[in-house]
C-alpha cells in the first residue's frame, strides 16, 4: 500500500489536489472535511455536532474525528492505499492514525505539504465562499480563526513528520497542473527509490 497525507493551511488546495492524485495512483481519498459536510447536509448527529465547530472556524474535537476516520478506513479496506486530506490536524490525530494503520501492518509513507501564503489563502477562501455557501469561508475574521487553529494545533505536525523523514513541501501557488506535477515528482521519487 501507498499511504499519503496531503497537508497544508486552510485553502491551500489539499482537496483539489487529492482528488487528482487519487486517480493517478489508484488510492482511496478520505477528506475529513467532506465527510463532516456530508453529515451536516444529511443532519446526522455527527453532522450537527461538527457544524457547531466548523461554523466558528474551529477544529472538531479529536476523538469525534478519529472515530469517523476509523470507520471510513474500514469501509475502504482492502485497497491499494489512502490519500488523507485534512487529516491529521493535531499530533493526537497523527498518533491515532499511526495506530489505526498499524492494525493493518501499514504506515504513512509520505506527507506532502502545499505551501501558500496567508494573503493568497484568504483571497482563495473568500472567492470560494461566494459560490460554496460554506459558512467558514464567509469572512476574514473566520478565516483568521482557521489560520490560528492551524498555527496552534496543526503546525506542530511539521516537526512530528520531519523527525520521521517523511515530510516534503511543494510550492502551492501556480496552475493546478503545475502543482500536481510537483506532488507527482515527490511521490515518484519515493516509490522509485
Ligand atoms: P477542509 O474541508 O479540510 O477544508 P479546507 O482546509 O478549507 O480546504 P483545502 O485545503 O482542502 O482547500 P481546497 O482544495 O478546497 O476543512 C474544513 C473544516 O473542517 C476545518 O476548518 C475543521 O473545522 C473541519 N475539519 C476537517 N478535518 C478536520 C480534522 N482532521 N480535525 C478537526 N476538524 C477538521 O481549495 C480552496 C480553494 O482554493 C478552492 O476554491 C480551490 O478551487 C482554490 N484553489 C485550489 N488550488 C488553487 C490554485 N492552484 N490556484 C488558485 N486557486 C486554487
Amino acid at each position: 500500500m501507498l499511504n499519503i497525507i496531503i497537508f497544508g493551511k486552510p485553502g491551500s488546495g489539499k482537496g483539489t489536489q487529492a482528488s487528482i492524485i487519487k486517480d493517478k495512483y489508484n488510492l482511496q481519498h478520505i477528506s475529513t472535511g467532506d465527510v463532516f459536510r456530508k453529515n451536516m447536509s444529511s443532519k446526522t448527529d455527527l453532522g450537527l455536532l461538527a457544524k457547531g465547530y466548523m461554523d466558528k472556524g474551529e477544529l472538531v474535537p479529536d476523538q469525534v474525528t478519529i472515530d469517523m476516520l476509523s470507520h471510513e478506513i474500514d469501509n475502504f479496506l482492502p485497497c491499494k492505499g489512502f490519500i488523507f486530506d485534512g487529516f491529521p490536524r493535531t499530533t493526537y490525530q497523527a498518533k491515532a492514525l499511526d495506530n489505526l494503520l498499524s492494525l493493518e501492518s501499514q504506515k504513512i509513507d509520505l506527507i506532502i505539504a502545499l505551501d501558500v501564503d496567508n494573503t493568497t489563502l484568504t483571497e482563495r477562501l473568500l472567492q470560494r465562499g461566494k459560490s460554496s455557501g460554506r459558512s467558514d469561508d464567509q469572512s476574514v475574521e473566520k478565516i483568521n480563526i482557521r489560520l490560528q487553529e492551524y498555527d496552534n494545533k496543526t503546525k506542530p505536525l511539521v516537526t512530528f513528520y520531519m523527525q520521521q523523514n517523511k515530510f516534503f513541501s511543494v510550492d502551492g501557488i501556480g496552475s493546478l497542473q503545475d502543482i500536481t506535477s510537483r506532488i507527482i515528482h515527490v511521490i515518484d521519487k519515493y516509490t522509485n527509490d
